[in-house]
């Protein structure tokens, strides 16, 4: 394979990441004789199988086998694909790509091979002449100077374009060499007091540790985290000192998403604000005392003047501070708040990074062009159990993934200490080096002494030995990462709120339980950490200069400096500069008087006969609304993607999408009146394909009253089968952070929705929407309820300013809609009324429907009574959830009041006079009705959809799922029988006659 090559010299390797290639791929000189065969597969330099990492590299080929994935690289100078015909001979197996695909974790069987065509590699490898560079780069620096960076990078941007035409671009970069973005040359000066800052943040780590160490010494097992916030107090207290703006006046703040697993630091910093007394710290984790301790985490509902954004469940702060960004955009754009330099900045893990929630969004942001957003990540390379990514590099990985969405990326590597070394790296070899070695030997590096790092960093080459010569192992313990040192955090987040056109991400390099020394500073075990030893704590104390004595340690004291203290006095200034304390939620008080019931009057006087879905009602309401002269502007219609399904379409004419850039092109659609119109004010946000980013901006929208004094009110609608069971743990934090509006779930229902099928057919959304204690779950049958249902949701949510929020089913089956009977109104918002009593007499029998299988009850009750002469009564229960939750409610109150008159649940009352057996039927679980069955003793039969959809027309799917009218009244007939009130036989024979075969398999489970 070698002679098949001939001369061509070619630099194969492990990529573990794209900074291997970063170090491997350039400036390499490789001779064909460095080569050596692995099988038939690939071929490696020998250098390379001599090292470690080839033999890693030769274990995975060989246990791979046949599996083995090769990429082959195109060479630096060439076209892309230039020489890969030529190659291709060298990969009998594998999948040829080009360079791009190398993924965070190529997997077991994942081998990059990176060939370079040898007169491309000589330029690179070698300076031919170095003076015409100088005068390339000079003229460069010039335009810099004289015209600025813009310029200069428009007139790179023309050459590389220029480049390529002639063949000659560079290979598309995806990560710059691992060292700080900012050159030392590019920084300014820090404007705070450094001493004094460090102090204060001193004083604040002692503070969060203690918190934590004596939560856990008096309450063992009551948890915490010590390490997450180690390693953040410079990134955070930067911010604190110099950038986080708070509201003032008409000033709007910063908002600021806190890495949720920092927040004994957050608390700490406002211990020593005057924000909290030592009681409050004291009480940390302990929120059911008599004096009111602290959350575990950021939860706005728990410490509603505190917490603005719950942030802890890894992944939800990313997207959501991306959709707070943007929506930030969509009021200024709307004309509804004013425009403003604020941020949102989020404050994330690496390791959080790994959720989907984290990466998936990013490319909106991009496109958005959110330069009001920055992402801070922490990349102290650790998460719970371990290194993030311990063979490759986690800011590198990152890099190379932001930078492909099109945000600006900061990285801060290394702190002011290294600063001298590099300069003195003449050879490249410290550059290499650092480009190198691998994450898991950095946290390696942060756990062992100077005289470690010597030997295995520096160690490596004899020159980078005699670069560290002149520091000493206390000296090569104390080189500082990027993260630790304020100057070099100052700088990025100064560029950062200064950059415009995108979004910014800071990689900050840190050391996890930085400063815990022996007790967990970069081991596997930190994130775990809740104790320290005496010994450790006082080496803690002497290492951060913590004034307290050795008894304070013992009782383990939290500590706050007088008031006149110069800590103190600065602390407090700085943050009044900024314009007050952080994080602060103070929902301001909202006026919003909701329309009068009348104000939807054509929908509830019903469809005049005319076939009409409750989808389509919505859709008539939500325009009701979207017209109203107060409200209308602060309606914000939610879809992702999805508008045309539920007959929403007319809405993007009426009211436009949402685009910042309005619309740049002409619609496919324009001369039809409806066409698809984006604009820079539209007012729906048309989310693409993702209810998570739908959901992010339904958060955003639902909190607006408290972050930004505006009641707005979001109707989110989407899929009904891809809410909770999509997105639920944002629904969650939703309802954390207090959120308001409609959840809107349509296409509902296992058997309504015909002909989708197993994945598509919800039966159980209102089972998952209850868990939700802020949410009142509605399941609508007809138009006239849908409007009572958003009308009193609007005065409770928005006129009483209750912290709630609404489930609404819709569906897409047409019916004729009754108007609104009356004396219905309570009935329909406490969840159950009589819709239709039995026409001749007394019911013997109580019906109870839902959604379009109300309609099936209906059917019921005419069979019943034409064919078996049996009279039910027929009832809409609009929400068996609510009916639960008051009943429970009133139940309780009876156990704890035995001795005053026992109370009845509305259910109860409502069933007042009303006898016989209830069968209730609904498109959903059975288990929804049986959600009231205590309050129902002996009297509740269910049919609901449980088990898998099927893709049928309604007809069959009620038949298979048995809650069609005909099985509604075989159920009615069975359980008279059961209860002697009935023949058996006749039962039987009923049955058969009705079409419901006794023997068929359980729907349920087939
Ligand atoms: C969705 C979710 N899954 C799991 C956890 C449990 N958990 C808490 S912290 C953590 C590791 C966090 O690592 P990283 O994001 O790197 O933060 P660090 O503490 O290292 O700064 C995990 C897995 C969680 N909080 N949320
Ligand atoms: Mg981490």
């Amino acid at each position: 394979m070698i002679d098949h090559l001939g001369a061509a010299p070619f630099v194969s390797y492990d990529a573990r990441g794209p900074e291997d290639r970063e170090v491997l791929g350039h400036r390499r000189h490789v001779r064909p004789d460095h080569f050596s065969e692995f099988g038939d597969t690939a071929l490696m330099p020998r250098e390379f199988v001599d090292n470690e990492q080839a033999a890693g590299v030769r274990q995975r080929l060989d246990d791979s086998g046949a599996g083995l994935e090769v990429c082959l690289h195109f060479p630096i100078h060439h076209p892309p694909f230039g020489n890969l015909a030529k190659y291709s001979s060298v990969v009998k197996r594998g999948r040829l790509g080009c360079g791009a695909a190398v993924g965070p974790d190529p997997g077991p069987a994942s081998s990059v091979i990176l060939i370079e065509d040898p007169q491309n590699m000589l330029p690179l490898a070698k300076d031919l002449n170095p003076q015409e560079t100088a005068e390339w780069l000079q003229a460069l620096d010039q335009v810099v100077q004289e015209a600025g960076p813009e310029r200069a990078a428009f007139l790179l941007e023309r050459l590389t374009e220029r480049a390529r035409k002639s063949g000659a671009a560079p290979a598309c970069q995806r990560s710059t060499p691992y060292i700080n973005t900012i050159p030392l040359e590019e920084e300014v000066p820090y404007p705070g007091d450094r001493e004094l800052e460090r102090r204060i943040k001193s004083l604040i780590r002692w503070n969060a540790l203690a918190m934590v160490v004596r939560a856990n010494k008096y309450d063992p097992g009551i948890g915490g985290h010590i390490s997450t916030y180690a390693s953040l107090a410079t990134l955070a207290e930067v911010g604190f000192n110099h950038f986080f703006r708070a509201s003032y006046g008409d000033q709007p703040g910063d908002f600021i998403y806190f890495q949720g697993h920092a927040s004994p630091g957050f608390y700490a910093r406002a211990y020593l604000e005057g924000r909290f007394t030592e009681k409050h710290l004291e009480n940390f984790r302990h929120e059911l005392r008599e004096h009111p301790g602290l959350s575990s985490y950021p939860h706005p509902w728990l410490m509603p003047d505190f917490w603005q954004f719950p942030t802890v469940s890894m992944g939800l702060a990313p997207i959501n501070a991306i959709y707070q960004a943007r929506f930030m955009r969509y009021l200024e754009n709307r004309g509804l708040i004013p425009p403003t330099p604020r941020k949102v900045w989020a404050f994330l893990g690496d390791g959080e990074m790994d959720e989907p929630e984290s990466k998936g969004s990013i490319g909106i942001a991009a496109y958005e062009k959110l330069d009001n957003l920055i992402f801070v990540v922490n990349c102290n390379l650790q998460r719970l159990d371990g290194p993030v990514r311990g063979n490759g590099k986690i800011i590198q990985e990152l890099e190379a993934i932001f930078l492909g969405a099109g945000w600006n990326v900061i990285k801060v590597i290394w702190g002011g200490e290294w600063d001298p070394l590099l300069a003195r790296d003449s050879s490249g070899l410290l550059l290499q080096r650092m480009n190198e070695c691998p994450d898991g030997d950095y946290q390696t590096y942060a756990a062992k002494d100077g005289a470690y790092i010597r030997e295995d960093f520096f160690g490596k080459h004899p020159e980078l030995l005699e670069l560290a010569a002149g520091l000493t192992d206390e000296q090569l313990h104390k080189l500082r990462r990027g993260g630790h040192d304020p100057q070099k955090v100052y700088n990025a987040y100064l560029r950062a709120v200064e950059h415009r056109g995108s979004p910014t991400v800071i990689l900050a390099k840190t050391i996890k339980g930085y400063g815990l020394g022996e007790a967990g500073e970069g081991r596997n075990v930190t994130h775990q950490q809740k104790k320290l030893n005496e010994e450790e704590m006082e080496h803690f104390c002497r290492r951060f200069q913590i004034p307290i004595t050795h008894d304070q340690i013992h009782t383990i004291s939290f500590y706050r400096p007088p008031e006149d203290s110069p800590e103190i006095q600065y602390l407090k200034e700085r943050r009044r500069q900024l314009g007050g304390e952080l994080p602060r939620r103070n929902p301001g008080p909202i006026r919003v008087e909701a329309p009068p019931l009348d104000y939807f009057a054509e929908t509830i006087s019903g469809s005049q006969g005319r076939e009409v879905s409750t989808t389509m009602a919505f859709v008539r309401v939500l325009t009701l609304l979207l017209r109203h002269p107060q409200l209308g502007r602060l309606i914000v219609p939610i879809i992702p993607d999805e508008a045309r399904t539920f007959g929403m379409e007319s809405l993007f004419r009426q009211i436009g999408i949402y685009a910042c850039q309005g619309q740049l092109y002409r619609p496919v659609d324009q001369e039809m009146f409806l066409y698809y119109k984006e604009a820079k004010d539209g007012q729906i946000l048309e989310e693409g394909i993702t209810e998570a980013g739908s959901m992010a901006s339904f958060t955003a929208a639902g909190a607006a009253y408290a972050n930004y004094g505006l009641p707005i009110i979001p109707l989110f609608t989407y899929y009904s089968m891809f809410g909770y069971q999509r997105v639920g743990d944002l629904m969650w934090a939703f309802a954390d952070a207090r959120g308001k509006g409609f959840l809107v779930g349509a296409t509902a229902g296992r058997t309504t929705l015909a002909g989708e099928g197993l994945q598509h057919q919800d039966g159980h959304s209102h089972l998952l929407m209850s868990v939700l204690p802020t949410c009142a779950a509605y399941d609508p049958a007809y138009a006239y309820e849908i409007a009572v249902i958003v009308q009193d949701g609007i005065r409770r949510m928005y006129q009483e300013n209750e912290d709630l929020f609404y489930y609404l089913t819709v569906y897409n089956e047409n019916y004729p809609q009754p108007p609104m009977p009356a004396d219905c109104r309570e009935g329909i918002l406490k969840g159950i009324y009589r819709f239709k009593a039995a026409e001749n007499g007394k019911a013997a029998v109580q019906l109870f429907g839902s959604g379009p299988i109300l309609n099936e009850a209906l059917r019921a009750q005419a069979i019943l009574a034409e064919r078996y002469q049996i009279a039910a009564d027929v009832w809409s229960v609009t929400s068996y959830n609510q009916l639960r939750r008051e009943a429970l409610e009133v139940e309780r109150w009876n156990r704890l009041h035995p001795s005053q008159p026992e109370r009845q649940p509305y259910i109860v009352q409502a069933l007042d006079r009303a006898w016989g057996p209830i069968i209730a039927a609904t498109d959903y679980m059975k288990a929804i009705p049986d959600q009231i069955a205590p309050w129902l003793p002996g009297r509740l039969v269910t049919l609901g959809a449980d088990g898998f959809g099927r893709s049928d027309n309604r007809e069959r799917l009620r038949r298979h799922f048995e809650v069609n009218a005909e099985s509604i009244v075989a159920a009615t007939l069975s359980r008279l029988a059961r209860d002697r009130e009935f023949d058996p036989a006749k039962a039987q024979q009923a049955l058969a006659d009705l079409g419901v075969d006794p023997d068929r398999k359980d729907p349920s489970t087939t």
